[in-house]
């Protein structure tokens, strides 16, 4: 349950400390057409306006001692509580940008997409009080490996990758279908005109005409790729028995180049 209807708008409500942030990629491009066609509505609210204490901090330093400072409790608590409240009967997903979050994925994208409403938490300085982590949250996801200055550059990536999987935020140009990752392979290559560009010519079998070739073409080019680049991929990819002759030819291939 808690499932959205497709001509349901998307709420997202952002908490963050830093609400400018998100002036530049939000007021841009598909993230500013849905919200212009009522697809999704972003509210931005500024964890700070919850603080509790005269001086409007929202931060504190750690019990049991240590370097760095936490978010306390308060002002979190404040701010989720004030957002559910405004979206009564919506019991979405509440989520927490962290390193120590779910590795965010386009599965983990397209199960987003499908709730009521997301609650996005940017987490700052060392992190959260744990009690936050206990009662407040239904996720924690992280967009990578690597250590950002705050939660907010992550929940612009997960706003965008789910947007764009809303029905009617894409147009048949931009379809989502076709994309890397929606078989799990990554994706063939591209070409325009010209034909030829400063001497570098367009494979000739995509100008033949013959979309049997063409298609065999682009998926041997897809199997390539992924085995040169992310072969982990391939044993979640929806491989078939042509699929699995093609990739038994590429590895005898690139196993003579190495001998050879
Ligand atoms: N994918 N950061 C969050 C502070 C923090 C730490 C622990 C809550 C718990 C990041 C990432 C990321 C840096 C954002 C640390 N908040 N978030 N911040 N990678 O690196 O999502």
């Amino acid at each position: 349950m808690n499932c959205r209807q497709g001509w349901q708008m998307m709420k997202i409500d952002i908490l963050t400390l830093f609400p400018e942030m998100f002036a530049g990629p939000f007021s841009s491009s598909i993230l500013k057409r849905a919200q212009d066609s009522g697809l999704i509505e972003i509210n931005l609210v500024n964890i700070r306006d919850f603080s509790t204490n005269k001086h409007h901090t929202v931060d504190d330093t750690p019990y049991g001692g240590g370097a760095g400072m936490l978010m306390a409790p308060e002002a979190i608590f404040g701010s989720v509580e004030d957002v559910n409240g405004k979206n009564p009967g919506m019991p979405g997903r509440v989520v927490l940008m962290c390193p120590q979050g779910t590795p965010f994925s386009q599965s983990l994208a397209r199960d987003l997409a499908m709730s009521e409403s997301l609650v996005i938490v940017c987490g700052h300085y060392e992190g959260v009080d744990e009690r936050v982590r206990e009662t407040l949250l239904t996720d924690e996801i992280s967009i990578g490996d690597y250590v950002l200055t705050g939660g907010e550059l992550p929940a612009m990536v997960v706003v965008d990758a789910v947007t764009r999987l809303l029905p009617g935020v894409l147009g048949e140009r931009e379809s989502a279908e076709e994309d890397s990752f929606s078989a799990g392979l990554l994706e063939y290559p591209h070409y325009t005109r010209p034909r030829e560009f400063r001497g570098l010519a367009v494979p000739e079998v995509l100008l033949s005409g013959h979309h049997e070739e063409i298609r065999k073409w682009r998926r041997r080019q897809s199997l390539l790729r992924t085995l040169e680049r992310r072969p982990e991929l391939l044993s979640q990819a929806e491989l078939t028995r042509e699929d699995e002759e093609i990739l038994k030819n590429l590895i005898d291939e690139l196993l003579r180049l190495d001998l050879g």
